[in-house]
């Protein structure tokens, strides 16, 4: 019987303590399905570009490749807040500049760089990470539109997870 209450005592012990570090440890509540492609997206917090490479591969993704006009407004709708400045996408030229590729090396014909962009810009001492533009970027670009960001840059990120 005294058995029985300890037993009980410590289920409901061991119960408050995982609903305490469960959040913590499942990033998967954050992520969200495209149903146009059925892949799942998550925000990432503040970071480099390049923190966040590194982030998406420990989690099994990739920052975002976006291949159509679709996924881009899908993006737009779904992660671009009236306070968005930039956000982290996959496109880069940090191996050859110039050359713009997506990370996880998808061929990817669409395009929606913003007019004038990509210009590597020096004054920033250059620039090889792509983001996109949201309604609070100070330099006035289309929301959605694509720009070349320097390495300095700390933003959020979009991850991709491709399923299937
Ligand atoms: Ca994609
Ligand atoms: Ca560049």
């Amino acid at each position: 019987m005294l058995q029985n209450r300890w037993n009980k005592f410590y289920l409901i012990l061991f119960s408050i303590f995982f609903l305490l570090i469960s959040p913590k440890v499942k990033g998967d509540e954050r992520k969200i399905v495209n149903p146009d492609n059925g892949n799942e997206y998550l925000l990432t917090d503040v970071m480099s570009w390049q923190e966040a490479r590194v982030l998406a591969e420990k989690l099994g993704g990739y920052l975002v490749t976006i291949n159509d006009e679709k996924e881009n407004q899908w993006l737009i709708n779904t992660f671009l807040h009236h306070d968005t400045d930039f956000v982290w996408i996959g496109i880069n030229d940090y191996q050859e500049e110039g050359h713009f590729i997506w990370i996880n090396n998808e061929n990817v014909p669409y395009t929606n760089w913003a007019s004038g962009e990509p210009n590597n810009n020096l004054l920033q001492g250059g620039e090889d990470y792509g983001v996109i533009n949201g309604g609070k970027n100070p330099f006035n670009r289309t929301v959605g539109t694509w720009s070349d960001a320097p390495e300095k840059a700390r933003l959020r990120g979009i991850i991709e997870f491709t399923i299937n």
